[in-house]
């Protein structure tokens, strides 16, 4: 009777074991990002630069990057980001991630003229990068505003006027040594000569 007993529950043992394997681990699915249909690999010319807000582009970075930013805070800020720079053909993107904005709330964000971070507040970066002497919506320097999620997050992907910071000779060093600033208020395009975007808030110099 026990042999019975046994013979009847090793294959109830073995099927309880069998009936656990691989059971699917809810995963969230890999996000894909969905080029732009107008990302064509061939970055838009900055020839005539539009009136509107510089049009951030989700190109994929192509080649390694030139140069990193790390985005330390002011004086009383949060605002921390790492950031790559990459020169493909005559274009210069900026891509990365820009934590401890004000959520929900766009941030000015321009490439400054000298690559100093000096605390308190970033005054040390001098204008806006603008050899040009253009008005502002114009500087060589501007991008799009960066702009937070609930969470305070902003994800960055700009296409900067990308032409005019690659040198004559090609190269990509016109955008390194300078600075990446984030402001406390949104750029309103408009405003001379900094588009009204307020405070300081987070620095970090183009480094190779
Ligand atoms: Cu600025």
């Amino acid at each position: 009777m026990k042999t019975l007993v046994l013979a009847l529950l090793i294959p109830v043992a073995i099927c309880a074991a069998c009936s656990k394997k691989d059971e699917p681990v809810a995963t969230s699915a890999p996000v894909t990002a969905t080029p732009d249909a107008s990302a064509t690999g061939n970055p838009p010319v900055a020839a005539n630069p539009p009136a509107t807000a510089p049009a951030a582009t989700p190109a994929p970075a192509t080649s390694p990057p030139i140069g990193h930013v790390s985005l330390i805070s002011a004086a009383g800020s949060a605002v921390k980001g790492e950031l790559t720079v990459n020169n493909e053909g005559d274009a210069v993107y900026i891509r990365g991630e820009i934590t401890g904005l004000t959520p929900g709330k766009e941030h000015g964000f321009h490439v400054h003229e000298f690559g100093k971070c000096d605390l308190p507040d970033f005054k040390s970066a001098g204008a806006h990068f603008n050899p040009t002497k253009a008005p502002h919506n114009e500087h060589l320097g501007d991008l799009p505003n960066a702009t937070a999620d609930e969470n305070g997050r902003a994800t960055i992907n700009a296409l900067a006027k990308g032409p005019n910071l690659v040198d004559k000779d090609g190269a990509p060093s016109a955008i390194l040594g300078k600075a990446l600033i984030v402001h406390a208020l949104p750029d309103d395009y408009k405003t001379q000569p900094s588009g009204g975007s307020g405070e300081r808030i987070a620095c970090g110099v183009i480094s190779k």
